[in-house]
């Protein structure tokens, strides 16, 4: 790459608290920050134009390792140009490194000191992801934000279970950040694993940090532990993280976890709940959440937000969304991940706002009494 190519680096503008704002930059453009990342799985955010999803306000997307190792495969993509031109967004790319995708998809899969040996979902075929691999896929994608391989601990594990696998991923963390090596413009993000035990957070928040990374994702939360104890884990573990790098909760979450970790420091969030719950007819508002596919729209010529700028708030009625959920129109998908999009990006811009004024313990305060807590 060229001298021109501008450095991966954080720039802070404000901060409030724990909280903060300001701009990730990278070779690809601009990450404000707060940013959530809309998930584009196999290299579409499902249902939405990559202009559209500009149009929400997104700087940043997701896509992973797994699915298109498997299919299309990476040297077809790296063939055809990268996934930034293979999927029509020029943009900056995240991808996750594969590791919590084998576990969550494949069901035949082993795990050695190398690497995790898995058969695909999608034909069987046997597999397999070491840390080396997983990065050289990441470099063939073109993606900007490459994630370690790490393992991700199911929730409830003994303090010996979690500790061991710990030890195996920070292992493997040191053999991806060789295998990265320096690429300019683009970074690569260590996670933190430790599952909610303080001292096994500490432990590997420095480990990572002895290795030297770009930027720092907290991994192996949002997977069935109560909020109040993923609040509690991003309490302990945020404050052993390098303030000058980007920090990550992966797989985070409904609004007011996003909320609580701003609040926390955290700078990064990706979900697939605004694009999935959209094309399962649920809706975000600053009220709480709304099922199109209840009787109680037939007739209900208001939008989903009469603030929303969104086309399905625009343009359409709650009653017509209801019509093309109960008759499976494509549109009704295309609609409500639009909104949802939409709200998400709206609810990021608002936080980075609040930090930028200092105000963001009230905004937080605020935001919870009109949305509601989450109930487990
Ligand atoms: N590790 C990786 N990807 C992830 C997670 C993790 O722990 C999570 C946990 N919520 C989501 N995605 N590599
Ligand atoms: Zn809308």
């Amino acid at each position: 790459m060229s001298d021109q190519t501008p450095a991966f680096a954080l720039e802070l503008h404000a901060t409030d608290g724990a909280a903060r704002t300001g701009i990730l930059h990278t070779g690809r453009g601009d990450i404000r920050t707060p940013a959530f990342m809309p998930v584009g799985t196999v290299g579409s955010v499902k249902a939405m134009l990559p202009q559209s999803v500009r149009e929400t306000g997104a700087d940043i997307i997701l896509g992973n390792t797994y699915h298109l190792m498997l299919r299309p495969g990476a040297e077809r993509v790296a063939r055809l140009g990268g996934l930034h031109k293979f999927c029509g967004w020029e943009r900056p790319i995240l991808t996750d490194s594969g590791g919590f995708q084998v576990m969550s998809l494949s069901k035949l899969r082993k795990i050695t000191e190398e690497g995790v040996a898995f058969q695909s979902h999608i034909d069987g075929a046997k597999e397999f992801l070491s840390p080396e691999r997983a990065m050289e896929i990441q470099r063939l994608l073109g993606s900007d934000i490459q994630m370690v391989l790490d393992e991700c601990p199911a929730f409830g594990g003994s303090e010996e279970v979690i500790e061991k696998s710990l030890a195996l991923s920070m292992r493997w963390a040191k053999r991806s950040r060789i295998a990265f090596g320096e690429q300019p413009g683009k970074g690569n993000f260590g996670i933190v694993q430790g599952g909610t035990f303080e001292h096994l957070r500490k432990r590997s928040a420095e480990a990572l940090k002895e290795i030297g990374f770009h930027g720092y994702a907290v991994g192996g939360l949002a997977v069935g532990e109560p909020q109040a104890m993923m609040f509690e884990t991003l309490d302990f573990t945020v404050p052993h993280l390098p303030t000058d790098r980007p920090r990550y909760l992966m797989g985070v979450g409904k609004p007011d976890d996003i909320v609580g970790g701003v609040v926390r420091g955290i700078d990064m969030f990706d979900c697939v709940l605004p694009t999935r719950s959209g094309r399962n007819a649920q809706a975000f508002t600053w009220d709480g959440t709304l099922n199109l596919r209840n009787a109680c729209h037939a007739e209900d010529t208001g939008p989903i937000d009469t603030e929303c700028r969104c086309p399905a708030c625009r343009q359409f009625s709650r009653a017509y969304l209801h019509h093309a959920v109960k008759t499976n129109e494509i549109i009704a998908s295309m609609l409500l991940t639009w909104h949802n999009l939409t709200f998400y990006q709206d609810l990021m811009a608002a936080l980075r706002t609040a930090v930028a004024e200092k105000r963001i313990a009230d905004f937080a305060r605020t935001f919870i009494a009109r949305y509601g807590e989450r109930k487990s």
